[in-house]
């Protein structure tokens, strides 16, 4: 993927909010930390795009991103930081399930888990949502730099059985060594090619 241009559309909490839904969209979800934004910054070679943050979980904001004029990249808030409110925290269910159920132009999720941890209810959740409203999947296990390579295969087996999903699912990513950037951009444009509703687990 060539990127020309890559732009910060809006922020959003609520589908009147949202832009319109006029281009094909992919939005990562995933719990705070995760590397959500720094994913996002490292596939458009865009350094400071997306915010990223050593204190995460301050955002509960959907943030629209447009590029090259031809599709968008959707960061969800995440979940899981100890120090949010819980008043904040309760909003975090509702707001990504209904951008999950209404928005029209998504065409797929990629979904982040850190290779250094046991997935949590929200993960699951996330997934399962994914599936009742037959959103294409894009399971990514990030920060893979911070295992050897000959320690990964074990560390992943807990993300394996939480989720039931196959090895071959999942692409392995490191924000710091750019691994599994081609082959996300690969799964994200076949995303935006499909239609919404074909699964990509399948
Ligand atoms: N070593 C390493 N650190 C990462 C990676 N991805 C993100 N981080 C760091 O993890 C922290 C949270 O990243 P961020 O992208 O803000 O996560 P978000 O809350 O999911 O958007 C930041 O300090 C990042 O620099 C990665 O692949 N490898
Ligand atoms: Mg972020």
């Amino acid at each position: 993927m060539i990127i020309h241009s890559a732009v910060f559309d809006k922020s959003a909490t609520r589908p009147a909010n949202y832009p319109p839904a006029e281009l094909p969209e992919v939005a990562f979800a995933g719990r705070s930390n995760v590397g959500k934004s720094s994913l996002i910054n490292v596939l458009v070679n865009r350094r400071g795009l997306v915010r990223t943050s050593s204190t995460p979980g301050r955002t509960q904001l959907l943030n629209f991103f447009i590029i090259n004029d031809a599709f968008s990249l959707v960061d969800l808030p995440g979940y899981g930081f100890a120090k949010v409110p819980l008043a904040v925290k309760k909003e975090w269910g509702p707001m990504v399930r209904t951008f999950l159920e209404s928005r029209t132009s998504l065409r797929a999720v990629v979904l982040l888990f850190d290779i250094r941890r046991v997935p949590r209810e929200e993960d699951l959740q996330l997934l399962d949502w994914l599936e009742e409203f037959e959103i294409p999947t894009i399971p990514v296990i990030t920060k893979a730099d911070k295992i050897g390579r000959g320690h990964r295969e074990k560390q992943i087996k807990p993300i394996l059985e939480a989720t039931g999903l196959p090895r071959d699912a999942f692409t392995l990513f490191s924000a710091t060594t750019r691994e599994g950037k081609d082959e996300i951009w690969e799964r994200i444009e076949e995303g935006l090619r499909f239609g919404q509703g074909e699964g990509m687990l399948e």
